[in-house]
């Protein structure tokens, strides 16, 4: 059994964030360092999933939950328009391996593309 997630230990409250909305299996937070006026990160609520492609692969509908919450979350914090990024792999930036999307809005430049 491999260790928790950062992610999996902030959804358990064993570290503090505020959890800014959920639906049955997924949640978000804010990101602790934002590079967008708006800057949140939406999360399964599982661990088993890396990356975004085996997310695709295994649950489907999953990913789909995901997309729903970050429209939505970017409908309450933001115009509703925003970029969705998943980085995929060290090399493209990825550090916590817990798929999630990262929800960038409210006010977007080239500066903030990530
Ligand atoms: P990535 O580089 O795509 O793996 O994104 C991981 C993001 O997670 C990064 O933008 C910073 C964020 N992050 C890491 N640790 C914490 C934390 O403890 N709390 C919050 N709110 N965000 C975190």
């Amino acid at each position: 059994m491999s260790e928790s997630s950062i992610f999996s230990r902030i959804y358990r409250g064993e570290i503090p964030s505020e959890i800014i909305a959920e639906t049955e299996n997924v949640f978000a937070i804010r990101d602790i360092a934002p590079k967008a006026p708006v800057h949140l990160l939406v999360i399964p609520k599982t661990d088993e999933y890396r990356n975004v492609v085996e997310l695709a692969a295994g649950d489907p509908t999953l990913l789909t939950e995901m997309i729903g919450l970050a429209n939505s979350l970017a409908a309450e914090y933001a115009d509703g328009d925003f970029r969705l990024v998943f980085n995929t792999g060290e090399g493209a930036g990825q550090t916590v391996f817990h798929v999630h999307a990262h929800v960038l809005a409210g006010g977007l430049s080239e500066g903030n593309l990530r």
